[in-house]
């Protein structure tokens, strides 16, 4: 007997826990369409059958995000979660999608901690924002934006007197984000500045490390002034033959003695990843996108936009 190489199984195993989220999808099929059917009496029933189908999708991605806990305790870019799937034929319809590991990326959270500024992440933030051909005033506004007080706290900050001055006023949040669209509301954040930082920003609920087996190098060139060039060379290329198994692991590869060791900076391994869930049916379509967080095994969907 032949064994498949691993990302043969890892595909097989995929498309069995979709066979699975599917099959229970289609055992409640008509209980389930008819619960959507009153639950959303204004709503077309295709329109409806959609959105289950794009759900079964998210259930299929927490699916993946347990098996994943069961069997490995460290999150890499070898791994299955990171496969994406094209639309396939289910039901009538068609599904598809990806995850995405949100602990890749810099926590725009992280900038403000009990209400100030976090002094090291703030100066993470100017980093990404300088390396990114972005203005480092914006990490002004954001502090602003999320941190306690009204007191403006630059030339770039913007608190009340300057969102109540705008044709459409507002005042500043003074709280975490809840999505990183939120940034459309701060100074200075246009959407070309917004498109720009996506790729390498989130914004999650607590206050979250970097995971070091995923980040991409712009944001891990963000977290220490001292890292050079040969040392983001040195982490890209043995993670890429071999996943760091912990931080001692990743530290060993940098040989650095100036490394910053502070607790809950960098991890190996992530809660937060984002579903994206793309379904079809009929003549409508639907994007799901889902950050699920998943601790001690287990999953939950902290939050499920579509568009
Ligand atoms: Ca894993
Ligand atoms: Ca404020």
């Amino acid at each position: 007997m032949t064994r498949m190489a691993p990302r043969q199984s890892g595909s097989a195993l995929i498309l069995a826990l979709l066979v699975v989220a599917i099959v229970a999808t289609l055992a409640s099929s008509i209980l389930w369409r008819q619960e959507l059917w009153i639950a959303d009496i204004g709503m077309q029933r295709e329109k409806a059958v959609l959105i289950g189908l794009a759900r079964s999708g998210t259930d299929w991605a927490q699916a993946i995000l347990a098996e994943d806990a069961r069997t490995s305790a460290i999150d890499h870019l070898g791994e299955s979660w990171t496969q994406k799937i094209p639309l396939i034929p289910i039901d009538e319809g068609e599904l598809g999608g990806f995850l995405e590991d949100q602990q890749g990326r810099w926590n725009l959270n992280n900038l403000v901690r009990n209400g100030k500024a976090d002094p090291f992440q703030f100066e993470v933030m100017q980093r990404l924002l300088e390396s990114l051909g972005l203005s480092v005033e914006l990490a002004f506004a954001l502090q602003d934006w999320m941190d306690s007080d009204g007191e403006t706290s630059s030339t770039g900050g913007a608190e009340d007197d300057f969102y109540l001055s705008l044709r459409s006023p507002y005042r500043a949040a003074n709280a975490m984000l809840s999505h990183v669209d939120e940034l459309r509301l701060v100074r200075g954040f246009s959407p070309d500045v917004i498109e720009k930082l996506r790729p390498f920003v989130t914004a999650l609920p607590e206050f979250s490390a970097i995971n070091v087996n995923t980040a991409p190098r712009e944001v891990l060139a963000a977290l220490q002034q001292t890292y050079s060039d040969s040392d983001l060379d040195a982490v890209t290329s043995r993670r890429e033959r071999l996943p760091f198994r912990d931080l001692a692991d990743f530290r060993g590869t940098l040989k650095k003695s100036s490394f910053d060791t502070r607790e809950g900076l960098l991890t190996t391994a992530s809660q937060y990843f984002q579903a994206n869930v793309a379904a079809k049916y009929k003549d409508s379509s639907i994007e799901l996108v889902c950050m699920i967080r998943r601790h001690a095994g287990r999953t939950e969907i902290v939050w499920l936009r579509h568009t």
